[in-house]
């Protein structure tokens, strides 16, 4: 059968991990109260393979510890009982994991209150996936959605002392297995196993509600891992809970925000029916500062009672770079006779958020017009700066929250305004979502579909989908970073324009219509009503890249776009400023990440580029990624010398090819309103698109998208003959500035100079100047020169970017000789580096020396001084001893 993607998966690999487990990082919301009490279950769990699979593998037959939350694969590997699935050759040997049961058991005891009160429930927060639970040996639960909570009702069912809670996982490539097989004509999945675990012609994942990524993609290994992922709760109350608070945004604006908050209250069975009570909101303003009391009385306390809430002068919540990130926290309690008998505080940011698709003006190269895509944020049309989101693991309860909070720091200081949290993995944990409402990065959204087409003309996969799309909607709705909730990842344009829709057609027509039927129920209707009743305001688009089922999915006019042609169409990587797109949601170059990190799984002697170990490490075409790196590498920059080359290589190809298309699209608006790279982070060490590596390293890509998405830079687009320079700014007033454009040789001797002052236009980008080349060169040899274009307001050097006239293979670029001096300020290091040579792309490397530093992959022009920060343990004699320089000169 032709498969799903563009591209298949290969074989795969393994490596150590760096980062230290943890149980679930982010604090839990554990409430106590005299009225209501909600626990994690205390006690140690334990694990085991299943019995009916206990005879294949008799090593795995007693109960060992368990981690809950937590996953088999870490489990097994916190024992020593398989080698670490990220180093060595391990991916092949441990598909088995995946092939069979799993059981997890807990032994607890409950506290004489908590046994005492009228309500009580078990809650499992996540669990991976087909689970059947029992408690007490009586049967509680069974499940099949990993995305999904799980409630039950255990008055009368626990006991003191000894409760025995059970919960069998069983294997969901066995569990779907004869239904796929069964089917006469399959729906396409994703990346077929190629390590025999599963048919290449009956994929099960995209039957499954579990990530998609644990059945491998083509920037990770495959691991089809089963576990409690998320904590079991035990919630307990007499009369009432409040389940959730609602806070509905009626109107904001600089003068007043109208809010009406609303208490979702579970009140005990028995004592349902009309019971007054009083609903009262404590509102803190962003400083901590109590600003409003307010007051209500309630007719009926189980009916959602709501109260209006006032506030004056509101400060609101803005993305990063358009203001600050404020946050109101709201308290809710219910009284009874003055007694208080439930609460729940919940976290607001105030901002209203609309999506334009208005029918424009705008015309494309054609003359023809289309229809704008832009994300307006109290009201404010907002460019989205910004890349992917992935996984930040295959095993994602051993992601440290500092972990988390380092790659969205990376990706705020990087000057981004959003993340797109792609469909292939799964839903973050809150911590992560606080993040960004605290860093001002928006976040698209997507639902957790990317992995194949689905079975959604099935109403009863249809309904499970729903209950998990309310749960997670409901759980995240308040974080005022989520600016956009999107049905799937490329799914529509894979039946549409990749073959899918076209030879099931073929194959049988009728069950065609029924899977696109399906479809545009699920993602045009489900999901959308599911967003519009409980995501209060926020837009829902219903597949990426797409115009929300619209007859084309992948239009460079209208909705969303991801651009392929350049890598996994091989064009080249000035075709990017060939593709105008109303918002560009994926475009990406491949790199391989530092030396060290390729140190953590892969001996020196196993480092070239076609060495299997490498090729597992690069998934992308089983492995043959690395000619698609070579084919961009060679076309550029030439032949790489030695593996270390290839590597810097590849950054510098990626870093230069990403940050081309990031200033294209900026210098489009307001054509175009948003430029995500893929991808930001890695779930594993290889190579990948990623501008930061599994260890958090920055790629030259993540120095280089700091600059192309500062505030206000200057952008100069080379094409066929003609460079055309614009100013961008995403300042909100008009700003005066000025161009300095100086064409020089590259030992600085300037052969033209010109001065512009230009304005920039508030929150666009403004078309400055065009020039042939030749006006620029002015005769000069364009492999020895180039154009040192610099914005600079008040003095203050806003941007600068060399302009080049040839590829870098072709410059006659010189040896430099780099000088450097060495400082140490306060609690860091200072190095000033300059060179009389033009010298482009300077990589500083330390090896294996942990350093942080402010900037790296600088170009140093000629007679500049650069100054560096840099931040370690290490001394001085030991950094300067570890520096290792390479740049794209000579050596
Ligand atoms: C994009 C994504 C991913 C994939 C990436 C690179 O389209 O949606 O599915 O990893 O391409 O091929």
């Amino acid at each position: 059968m032709l498969g799903w993607r563009r591209h298949f998966l290969c074989l795969a690999t393994v490596v150590f991990s760096l980062w230290s487990f943890s149980a679930f990082s982010h604090a839990e919301n554990k409430t106590k109260t005299k009225a209501q009490a909600e626990q994690v279950l205390p006690g140690q769990w334990q694990f085991r393979i299943a019995t009916a699979d206990a005879d294949a593998h008799p090593e795995f037959k007693q109960w060992r510890t368990a981690t809950v939350p937590g996953h088999v694969h870490t489990d097994l590997l916190q024992h020593g009982l398989i080698p670490d699935p990220y180093v060595g050759m391990a991916e092949d040997g441990l598909q088995w994991i995946g092939k069979v049961g799993w059981e997890y058991q807990l032994v607890f005891d409950v506290d004489a209150t908590t046994l005492r009160r009228q309500h009580q429930t078990l809650r499992f927060e996540g669990l991976d996936t087909f689970a059947e639970v029992t408690l007490n040996g009586e049967p509680l639960l069974t499940t099949n959605n990993a995305f999904r909570h799980y409630e039950a009702q255990v008055v009368g069912k626990l006991r003191s002392r000894g409760n025995h809670l059970l919960v069998r996982f069983s294997s969901p490539i066995q569990e779907l297995l004869p239904q796929v097989q069964s089917m006469p004509i399959k729906l396409a999945g994703n990346y077929p196993s190629p390590y025999g675990d599963e048919p290449k012609d009956a994929m099960t994942g995209n039957f499954v509600r579990k990530p998609g990524y644990h059945y491998g993609w083509d920037w990770g290994p495959r691991y089809v891992t089963a576990g409690i992922w998320r904590p079991v709760k035990l919630i307990a109350f007499d009369e009432a809970r409040i389940e959730g608070v609602q806070v509905n945004q009626i109107s904001v604006n600089a003068d007043q925000a109208n809010l009406v908050a609303r208490a979702e209250v579970q009140v005990n069975r028995s004592l349902v029916g009309s019971r007054h009570g009083e609903l009262a909101a404590d509102v803190y303003a962003p400083d901590g500062s109590l600003i409003l009391k307010a007051k209500q009385t309630v007719h009926n306390i189980a009916n959602k009672p709501s109260i209006l809430l006032e506030i004056p002068k509101p400060q609101l919540w803005y993305p990063n770079g358009y203001g600050k990130q404020h946050l109101y926290t709201i308290k809710l309690r219910l009284l009874e006779r003055g007694k208080t008998i439930a609460e729940k505080t919940q976290r607001v940011g105030l901002r209203t958020v609309e999506l334009d698709r208005r029918e424009d003006q705008i015309e494309n190269a054609n003359g023809k017009k289309g229809q704008a895509f832009t994300l307006v944020i109290n009201g404010i049309p907002v460019f989205a700066k910004g890349a992917n989101l992935i996984p930040f693991d295959m095993f994602p309860n051993r992601v440290p929250v500092n972990k988390q909070r380092q790659i969205l720091q990376s990706a705020r200081d990087a000057n981004m305004n959003m993340l797109r949290i792609w469909g292939g993995g799964y839903y973050e944990n809150d911590a992560l979502y606080e993040m960004a409402d605290e860093m001002g990065l928006m976040i698209w959204q997507d639902f957790m579909f990317g992995g194949g087409v689905v079975p959604a003309y099935d109403s009863v996969f249809r309904a499970n989908v729903a209950i998990e799309a309310q749960q997670q909607v409901k759980r995240l709705r308040h974080h005022p970073s989520i600016v956009l909730w999107c049905g799937n990842n490329e799914e529509e344009t894979a039946w549409k324009d990749w073959g899918i829709g076209k030879e099931m057609q073929k194959a049988n027509p009728e069950f065609a219509n029924q899977v696109w039927q399906g479809y545009r129920q699920l993602f045009g209707e489900d999901l959308r009503r599911v967003v519009h009743e409980h995501g209060l305001g926020v837009p829902y688009w219903s597949s990426s890249p797409s115009n929300d089922l619209d007859e084309k999915a992948n239009d460079s006019d209208r909705g969303d776009k991801h651009y392929w042609e350049v890598w996994g169409g091989s064009k080249p990587v000035e075709d990017y400023l060939r593709e105008t797109p109303r918002f560009m949601s994926e475009f990406g170059l491949q790199a391989w990440p530092s030396l060290s990190t390729i140190d953590t799984f892969s001996k020196k002697s196993e480092q070239e580029i076609d060495s299997p170990v490498i090729r597992q490490h690069q998934k992308f075409m089983a492995g043959e990624g690395n000619q698609r790196l070579l084919h961009y590498i060679r076309a550029n920059y030439g032949e790489p010398k030695d593996f270390a080359h290839f590597v810097y290589l590849s950054q510098v190809m990626q870093a230069e090819g990403i940050t081309l298309a990031i200033k294209h699209h900026r210098a489009s608006m307001p054509r175009t309103m948003g430029s995500l790279y893929w991808q930001l982070n890695d779930v594993w060490p290889g190579a990948s698109w990623s501008s930061i590596d599994y260890f958090g390293n920055w790629k030259a890509l993540n120095y280089q998208a700091r600059k192309a998405f500062a505030p206000m830079i200057a952008v100069a687009e080379n094409l066929d003959g003609m460079t055309t320079l614009s100013v961008v700014s995403e300042r909100l007033q008009q700003e005066q500035a000025q161009l300095r454009i100086r064409t020089m040789d590259f030992f600085g001797h300037v052969v033209r100079e010109e001065v512009i002052s230009c304005t920039a236009n508030p929150n666009t980008a403004t078309r400055i100047k065009q020039y042939q080349n030749d006006e620029l060169l002015q005769g000069h040899a364009a492999n020895k020169h180039l154009v040192l274009i610099e914005l600079l307001q008040n003095g203050k050097l806003l941007s600068q970017e060399g302009l080049y006239f040839v590829a870098a293979k072709d410059q006659a670029l010189p040896r430099p000789t780099i000088q450097q001096r060495w400082k140490k300020v306060g609690d860091h290091f200072v190095v000033s580096l300059n060179s009389s040579e033009l010298t482009p792309m300077l990589a500083l490397d330390f090896g294996r020396l942990d350093v942080r530093l402010s900037d790296n992959f600088v170009t140093l022009y000629p007679g500049q001084t650069t100054e560096l920060r840099l931040h370690s343990k290490a001394n001085l004699s030991q950094l300067k001893k570890a520096m290792q320089l390479r740049s794209m000169n000579p050596q």
